[in-house]
């Protein structure tokens, strides 16, 4: 999304794991590989030819990740993107090679073994819903990311049709909102740029459908492309997870105020609770509200693809 859930720390310009030891940040690597980048609650790794993506148990709320992890949240959502990437395959191709072979046993279920590509610098985000940064560009100025929109719409109200409204990758803070003519620009290729937008849209589409059907609102995500070697474009990063995106219960949706999400809302409601004032550092997370957090994540795994969260683990051998 545009408040960019998931900033990426490059080694390069930040602290590296082993000099992390002397501040109150707790850094876990995969043992032997080769961290070649860091996001709040992701690393990506090298595996010489192809690259590790591990996804962590870590949350964060408000932007800010807590010391608690929620046990599980990084198999959930490999899990949920693995899902997404392969009901999605027929409209782009994945980078996505394996989640068993060449994945380390220890990271097996949370981590994914993919292609190394090039990625654009263009963050592609797609709204169903006028909800977040949209809502408050729309409020200020009847449009978003340069595309006008209807007067008189409500918070969380569906929009017309999906809109894509791209944002370019923050080196710090949040990211920035851009029109399409600046895709193309930063692509450098109209004709890519405009694939890069219909596919988008495609992919929302599909997913936002699958959702729908099993009860759940997806209010937008964010995606992101890379070329292969061949110059194709594939469908990178992570599908449609609760960190990329926004889940809401169909059930009690109604325009007009914010939605609670699916996944985060009661860790947030308790965090608000506990009158914590958003800045760092986030509170350790109470057992049961841990637990209730893990069986929410748990219990949307299995809305949304069908089968139970144990086959998901059973297929990586984790
Ligand atoms: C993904 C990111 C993460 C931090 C680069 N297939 C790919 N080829 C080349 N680069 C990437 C990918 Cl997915 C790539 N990110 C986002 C993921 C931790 C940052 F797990 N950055």
């Amino acid at each position: 999304m545009t408040s960019s859930k998931d900033e990426t720390v490059n080694c390069g310009l930040s602290r590296a794991p082993s000099e992390a030891v002397a501040s109150l940040e707790r850094v876990t690597t995969v043992a032997g590989l080769t961290l070649l980048a860091r996001g709040k609650v992701r690393e990506l790794y090298d595996l010489g030819d192809d690259l590790l993506m591990v996804a962590s148990d870590r949350i964060s709320t408000y932007d800010v990740v807590h010391p608690t992890p929620i046990p599980d949240k990084g198999k959930v959502l490999t899990g949920m993107s693995a899902f997404w990437f392969d009901l999605t395959n027929d409209l782009v191709d994945h980078h996505v090679l394996s989640y068993s072979d060449g994945v380390p046993e220890d990271v097996r279920g949370r981590a994914v073994r993919v292609r190394r590509l090039k990625m654009l610098p263009v963050e592609c985000v797609v709204r169903g819903y006028i909800t977040g940064s949209g809502w408050k560009d729309y409020q200020a100025t009847g449009a978003v990311s340069g595309l006008e929109l209807p007067a008189g719409l409500q918070e969380s109200e569906q929009l017309p049709e999906p809109l894509y409204t791209p944002s370019t990758k923050a080196e710090v803070g949040h990211d920035e909102a851009i029109d399409f003519e600046r895709t193309v620009e930063l692509i450098g290729d109209r004709v890519l740029a405009e694939r890069v937008r219909d596919v988008s849209i495609a992919v929302y589409q599909r997913v936002a459908d699958h959702a729908r059907e099993h009860g759940v609102i997806l209010a937008d995500t964010k995606l992101e492309f890379g070329l292969d070697p061949d110059g194709a474009l594939v469908l990178g990063d992570e599908v449609c997870t609760p960190d990329s995106s926004r889940f809401w219960p169909a059930d009690g949706y109604a325009p007009g105020r914010g939605q609670p999400s699916f996944d985060k809302q009661y860790v947030r409601d308790w965090a608000a609770g506990t009158g914590w004032d958003k800045t760092p550092p986030a509170p350790a997370i109470p057992d049961e509200v841990v637990a209730r957090t893990r069986e929410l994540y748990v219990e949307a795994y299995e809305r949304l693809t069908g089968e139970p969260f144990e086959a998901w683990l059973e297929r990586t051998r984790a």
